[in-house]
């Protein structure tokens, strides 16, 4: 209702406007010499005020977009490492709007302060060094500071693992249109696999002959992880690209055939406890494809449930070895 409102609103003032400046109007603003004009200083001041009002509308439907919608972003960071990467998104929101603000204000009044007048000569001038300065210097300011801050972030979640670090080793293995988690088992490794080597039901392409994956295990529809330990994640892709989403966890990573790509990250709420902090008794962790990877791209998700190291081990406990 509000948003026809609005609609209505910036309709009723485009139609004003369209019927105040009839027709013949229009050719009346190109001509050359500002004497035969046939504007006069009232016509220019209502155009001057139709821009205020509509700028005041504009801010209004923002104010109204930002309430109606603003509760559809994703809820409070799921991973240790999604903290540091929130304040980024913070931080440059904050300058966003905040130059989208005064730039907009400044925009609808000086449309409103310098409209056409016979007794005003524009000025004119080629070059201002220290206009120059200042309107390259200061974004340039602004975007070493963020990109800097990006750059460190980045590092810091982008080190894998050490092999010596207590960690939870997962492949996750993405094809038309289906995920595919695989977890290294007692000895903490993956066992080699290539496409190539797909066949009957092996269909990730798992070395047969290499004793390091016998122990690996093999996840569909749902995989489990425990909560405040690190998951060093391996992706894999068949047939296309695809991309491993886990937006809870701040996590994404491109799934490239015939390349590795690798992510790691910390849970830092189990989903009973991000049930609570959401106040949605049926939320649940997703792992999504971001890719458009063709026409079931949109059925390609896997649950993602996070608990505590025991009933991790207990639930691990029940999946089978792959040999
Ligand atoms: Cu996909």
């Amino acid at each position: 209702m509000l948003l026809l409102s609005a609609f209505a609103f910036i309709l009723i003032l485009f139609l004003i406007t369209f019927f105040y400046l009839k027709g013949g109007d229009f050719k009346e603003m190109f001509k050359e010499n500002p004497d035969d004009l046939k504007f006069d200083e009232l016509e220019n001041k209502t155009q001057g005020w139709f821009f205020i009002a509509f700028g005041i509308g504009f801010f209004l439907f923002i104010i109204f977009l930002i309430f109606k919608w603003g509760g559809s972003l994703l809820p409070e960071a799921a991973s240790v490492h999604g903290e540091e990467y929130d304040s980024l998104m913070l931080l440059t929101g904050i300058i966003i709007i905040i130059v989208f603000v005064v730039t907009h204000i400044l925009l609808f009044i000086l449309v409103y302060k310098y409209a056409f007048s016979k007794n005003r000569k524009p000025a004119f001038f080629t070059h201002n060094l220290k206009l120059e300065l200042l309107w390259t210097a200061l974004p340039a300011l602004v975007l070493v500071v963020l990109i800097s801050i990006g750059l460190f972030n980045w590092n810091s979640i982008m080190k894998p693992l050490n092999d010596k670090d207590e960690k939870v080793l997962i492949e996750l293995y993405a094809k038309q249109f289906d995920w595919t988690a695989r977890y290294a088992g007692n000895d903490g490794k993956l066992g080699r696999a290539n496409v190539f080597l797909i066949k009957g039901s092996n269909f990730l392409g798992i070395d047969t002959t290499d004793a390091v994956a016998f122990d690996d295990k093999i996840v569909k529809n749902e995989f489990h992880l425990p909560v405040n330990k690190p998951v060093q994640f391996v992706f894999r892709a068949q047939d296309v690209m695809h991309s491993a989403y886990m937006p809870h966890f701040r996590a994404q990573m491109n799934c490239v055939p015939g390349l590795k790509t690798q992510f790691n990250f910390t849970p830092k709420y189990t989903t009973q406890e991000m049930r609570r902090i959401t106040k949605n008794p049926e939320f649940d962790y997703m792992l999504l494809c971001n890719k458009i990877c063709g026409m079931a791209h949109f059925s390609m998700k896997m649950k993602i449930v996070v608990e505590s190291e025991e009933d991790y081990n207990k639930w691990l406990a029940t999946n089978q070895s792959f040999k």
